[in-house]
């Protein structure tokens, strides 16, 4: 593709497309960056630059790109049936056997799936199913979902109004009703002088605290990312997460985990859930369950909520025409089907985790790093001005911009959130690689700590 084609099209599409979370004005003028092809863990531009994508797409990307047995997957089952619903009293074999296998790779007794085609239409099958889990039980009152501030859930009306964050909300009159928010559990600038075991105590009895303030018997569930993605890869102590467990089976406040971003291999293990140890009484799941080769969420009910749907529900009045469409069944299952063979999870576990882990460890210690978190597949370099104190810039988001277009000039795709620099690579990213990543995070935290210090 010529640089001719790329200015043309960046034209159309300032002229015809509106961009998700962007000031499209300010990015009209900037121009988008088209991307055109993708293979293992690199993607490369239309302006044919090669970048090392250490963001996997969008959180997503689990077994990287370019793999082909998923095309063929899709063609296949486009050939032979392209679409059937899951309506009519009918379904399809791709359907079934989905939710046959995610039954499998859940955890406990979550046996039981509802398709959706995104991560916050599942979110909002979980709202409305959840309060009618309860209706027909004659507590149509227990109905209050109770968030995290800065949580992400998606951006329906339900799932911007389950996730805390501000700039969401003020877009469209959310929270819509009976949805309340916890502080989040951010030890590096709210755990004071705490240990973050301790603190990690502390962050979840604000949940038992919110349901005292609210009365158990208003609250419906707690929903809850294992590690909060979006805001800035926040990893909660491992105290955290039992301790909150602890608190929903006291008050028989339903337990939900919004494994969008941890589920399908990205903490080293199959969920987040498994990660912290805790069990969920219903998850959400989206994004690495297909790679992100094609659109498919999920919610998941453990078998008290989907016996009490199915037994005394009646007719569930909910569902997209795309709900089980066998075309994205048989990709992901497809998906399935190679992290499984060739054991991505293990391999992440037991190796490439922990190498990264290390690697990251030494990103911590450049001086423009105050903390270095990561989990298994998913971490964060918090840019701090003095490196001895737990504290954000004074102009917050001013320098991880800028440090995301170092990177990106090094031929690395980093995410900024804030300034906080997210990582969250393809789990089939290589040593080698690791090294790669290394040096080129390196090099643009020193190019932006010079600019800072100009
Ligand atoms: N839950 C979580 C935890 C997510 O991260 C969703 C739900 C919604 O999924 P869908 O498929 O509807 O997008 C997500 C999505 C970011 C960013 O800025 C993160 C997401 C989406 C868009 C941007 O990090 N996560």
């Amino acid at each position: 593709m010529t640089t001719l084609d790329t200015r043309h099209l960046q034209q159309l599409d300032a002229a015809h497309h509106l961009h998700p979370f962007n000031d499209n004005a300010a990015l009209a003028k900037r121009g988008t960056r088209i991307l055109t092809r993708g293979e293992g863990c690199y993607v490369w531009d239309a302006d044919g630059n090669q970048l090392l994508d250490a963001f996997a797409g969008l959180w997503c990307v689990n077994i990287g790109y370019g793999r082909k047995e998923l095309g063929v997957a899709a063609a296949r089952q486009m050939e032979t049936l392209a679409y059937y619903n899951s309506f009519f009293q009918c379904t399809t074999e791709p359907t079934i056997a989905l939710a046959a296998k995610l039954a499998e790779l859940a955890p406990g007794d979550l046996n039981h799936a509802f398709f959706t085609n995104s991560g916050s239409e599942a979110n909002d099958t979980i709202l409305r199913l959840v309060r009618h889990f309860w209706a027909v039980q004659d507590q149509p009152r227990k109905n209050i979902f109770i968030g995290r501030h800065d949580g992400y859930h998606g951006t329906t009306m339900a799932g911007a109004s389950l996730g805390g964050m501000k700039g969401m909300h003020q877009q469209g009159g959310l929270p819509i009703p009976d949805i309340h928010h916890i502080d989040p559990p951010f030890w590096f600038i709210d755990g004071g002088d705490l240990s973050p075991d301790e603190y990690g105590l502390v962050a979840a009895r604000r949940l038992e605290d919110k349901i005292l303030e609210l009365g158990p018997e208003r609250v419906a569930a707690f929903i809850g990312e294992p590690i909060m993605g979006a805001i800035g890869v926040y990893i909660p102590p491992m105290t955290y997460w039992p301790e909150i467990e602890r608190i929903c089976r006291k008050y028989d406040v339903l337990l939900v985990a919004d494994e969008v971003i941890c589920g399908f291999g990205r903490t080293g293990e199959w969920f987040g859930s498994q990660y912290f140890g805790f069990q969920p009484d219903v998850m959400t799941i989206a994004k690495g369950i297909t790679s992100g080769y094609i659109p498919l969420g999920a919610a998941m009910f453990n078998d008290r909520v989907a016996w009490v749907l199915k037994e005394q529900g009646g007719e569930l009045a909910h569902g997209c025409t795309y709900s089980g469409h066998p075309v994205c069944a048989a990709v992901a299952l497809e998906n399935i089907r190679i992290m499984q063979d060739e054991k991505l999870v293990e391999t992440c576990r037991h190796d490439t985790a922990p190498y990264l882990a290390e690697r990251w460890a030494q990103l911590g210690e450049h001086k423009l790093v105050g903390e270095a978190r990561i989990a298994g597949m998913m971490g964060a370099l918090e840019l701090v001005p003095d490196k001895r104190q737990r504290r954000f810039f004074r102009e917050r988001g001013s320098v991880g911009g800028v440090c995301r277009d170092h990177a990106l000039a090094q031929g690395l795709i980093l995410r900024a959130t804030w300034d906080a620099m997210l990582l969250s690579p393809p789990l089939i990213i290589s040593r080698e690689q690791i090294d790669m990543l290394f040096a080129r995070t390196w090099k643009a935290l020193d190019a932006t700590a010079a600019g800072l210090a100009a």
